[in-house]
């Protein structure tokens, strides 16, 4: 028997959400939420993370009756080597996301690539100086060529080390040496987990864990940082700017397109075509005032942060941005995007557009983007789009509420520009104690917690005690629609952040962008500490998601904590089953990496554990007096 529906207001915070979850129960549209209905409860084992799969012999369950699979292996064995793997996967997605962008930049160098261009040509100098590539007195694209070859590089097997370790201070370099944990390419590291967790190969559970971590490493100051960095080059470098945030954002008299996914690659020629004038007049012609792009997840980050274009919602708004009725369609590149909207989308007149290749959806429209033909393509997606509006039934469309202001574009560049040319005002605010250190909360949404409750919660709760809070990914619209990314939310804030945001006229919670951009994050932490002349796991610093969902943000989380960064999960990865792992993950890593994991699901509680660890770490460096 199916069961009941859960009420809609314990599903979400927000009345746009619920508007939209009860039009989809009066039309009969499945969502997300009564699918979790239908898959609880969920497999114990499997929760516990001590089923494997890794051969024919299995598969097996291991448990206190039958504690070792076929081939011997134990729950810490099966535990390790499954989360190794989780890990893997998400280090995977992140990365070969900033492979495309050096693929872009290859392009661009070959003269392939003519709707893209090198946009920060200083930003690649300083890059290239970074990483040990000549640039003065030399041609743009013959740097851009070096850089090129060196990032792709940093996949491979031949370095020892991936080269923006070059922003790494010096002690967390020299502890990951010692451990074995030096990331030294991006694919060699995935490729050796692979290896590692074949049956009979590593089979002692707190290695494949250091592994695990090393891989994660390889994403976070690899790949992930890799692609920040070159979609700043070839897009620009993000700055302050103001836009709009929720399902308001979508237009009920234009041609509604919403870009979801992760790489800007795609969407970023898609606003271009929705500007050309030939396609806006073919949409005036069939009696829409304009073309409205809009973001989700982590591409709407990414136009976001680089050209203001407005957040219609994170990932659990995506089914429910459809249901809208007013959406004419949906481009999507890859990562995050339910494979449920192409049904979502088939009942609209919604079209469901793919790509990617490595990313396609039975049922879709598919393009084969490529950069050499990238503008041509993007018009005849923008196209697609403009004609579908013929096809609206507008006795369907419900837009609920009205967009939410929300400021962006915080990069390192833009915040250092805005400090004055330094991080010594944000250091000098730190040690006065107006800023007693600061909390990224990043990653996603996931249907067994009540939508955006915690992200909004914890944000809330660490301002109040003048912990400054940095968003990124899906957590960014969850802080916009709360009304946390303006410069007046300093009246949530305490008395010293307050003064400080309200000087500098910036919000409490900095949005710095898409979930591959929490590369930013550790680049800001690496440059505090070296300028402090000491260590990441000195800072007075923290990381959360407290409603993640994805095998990438085990791996953000991962990489955070072995950068020495104490970091928060409002619900644990499936690893319980095995105490050694879960042990390790709470306490043991502290004594190897100085940072661990902590699980906890009430907000004002993980703002109690950050404030306790952020004021030991202000004493540990002498500011408590
Ligand atoms: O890479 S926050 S739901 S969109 S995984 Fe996905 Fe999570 Fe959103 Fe961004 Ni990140
Ligand atoms: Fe079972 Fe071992 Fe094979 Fe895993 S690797 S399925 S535990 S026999």
């Amino acid at each position: 028997m199916a069961k009941e529906p859960r009420p809609i207001d314990q599903l979400t915070i927000w009345d746009d959400a619920k508007a939209m979850i009860r039009k989809a129960r009066a039309e009969g549209i499945e969502t997300v939420h009564e699918r979790l209905d239908q898959q609880t409860p969920h497999c114990k084992f499997c929760e516990l993370g001590t089923t494997c799969r890794n051969c024919t012999m299995g598969p097996c369950r291991v448990s206190e009756k039958k504690p070792r699979g076929v081939c011997g292996a134990d729950a810490d064995v099966i535990v390790a080597r499954n989360f190794g793997r989780f890990v893997t996967g998400g280090a995977a997605g992140h990365s070969d996301h900033g492979r495309d962008l050096i693929e872009v930049l290859e392009a661009i160098v070959e003269g392939e690539a003519p709707d893209y261009k090198i946009t920060e040509e200083g930003k690649l100098r300083t890059i290239a100086g970074e990483i040990g590539i000549k640039e003065a007195g030399r041609d743009i694209m013959d740097v851009a060529k070096d850089v090129m070859e060196c990032f792709f590089a940093d996949f491979g097997s031949r370095k020892k080390e991936v080269s923006f370790l070059s922003r790494v201070p010096q002690k967390r370099k020299d502890l990951w040496a010692k451990l074995g944990m030096t990331p030294r390419g991006v694919d060699r590291e995935i490729a050796e987990m692979m290896h590692r967790t074949h049956m009979g190969c590593d089979n002692d559970a707190p290695n494949t864990l250091i592994h695990a971590a090393r891989t994660a490493l390889a994403d976070g100051w690899g790949g992930s940082m890799i692609g920040t960095e070159l979609s700043d080059v070839i897009f620009g470098t993000p700055k302050p700017r103001m836009s709009t945030a929720n399902l308001g954002v979508i237009k009920e008299d234009q041609v509604n397109i919403l870009v979801h996914g992760h790489n800007p690659v795609v969407s970023e020629q898609i606003l271009a075509a929705a500007r050309d004038p030939e396609l806006l007049a073919r949409a005036k012609e069939l009696g829409a005032s304009g073309i409205n792009l809009a973001g989700l997840c982590c591409t709407g980050n990414e136009l976001l942060m680089r050209q203001g274009i407005p957040m219609a919602g994170n990932h659990l708004m995506t089914e429910l941005a459809i249901i809208t009725g007013a959406v004419e369609a949906i481009v999507v590149d890859y990562q995050c995007i339910m494979p449920s909207l192409v049904q979502v989308a088939g009942c609209y007149h919604t079209k469901f557009i793919d790509t990617a290749n490595k990313a396609r959806f039975t049922g879709a429209i598919h393009f084969d983007f490529q950069p050499r033909t990238a503008m041509q393509q993007a018009k005849e997606i923008v196209s697609i789009a403009v004609e579908a509006f013929a096809e609206r039934d507008a006795g369907r469309v419900e837009i609920p509420g009205e967009p939410i202001e929300i400021m962006t574009g915080f990069s390192n560049e833009a915040v250092i520009e805005a400090l004055g040319g330094s991080l010594d005002p944000l250091i000098q605010a730190i040690v006065a104690g107006d800023i007693k250190g600061a909390v990224g909360i990043v990653g996603c949404n996931n249907p067994k917690i009540k939508h955006d409750s915690l992200n909004v919660g914890l944000a809330k709760e660490l301002i109040k005690r003048d912990i400054l809070v940095i968003a990124t990914g899906c957590v960014t619209t969850a802080a916009g629609k709360a009304g946390l990314l303006v410069p007046g939310a300093i009246e949530m804030a305490g008395p010293g952040l307050k003064k400080v945001c309200g000087s500098l006229g910036i919000p409490p919670v900095l949005h710095y962008g898409s979930c591959v951009d929490n590369s930013r994050i550790m680049q800001l932490c690496a440059a505090l500490a070296n300028t402090l002349n000491v260590d990441i796991s000195d800072l007075p610093v923290g990381a959360s998601s407290p409603e993640w969902y994805s095998e990438k943000a085990a791996a953000i989380g991962l990489y955070a904590v072995a950068s020495g960064i104490y970091t928060h999960l409002g619900h644990p990865p499936n690893i319980l089953g095995s105490e050694t792992v879960t042990n390790l993950a709470v306490s043991g890593l502290e004594d190897l990496v100085g940072a661990t994991f902590f699980i906890e699901p009430d907000p004002v509680k993980t703002a109690d554990l950050f404030e306790e660890r952020i004021n030991a770490k202000r004493k540990g460096l002498g500011l408590d007096k």
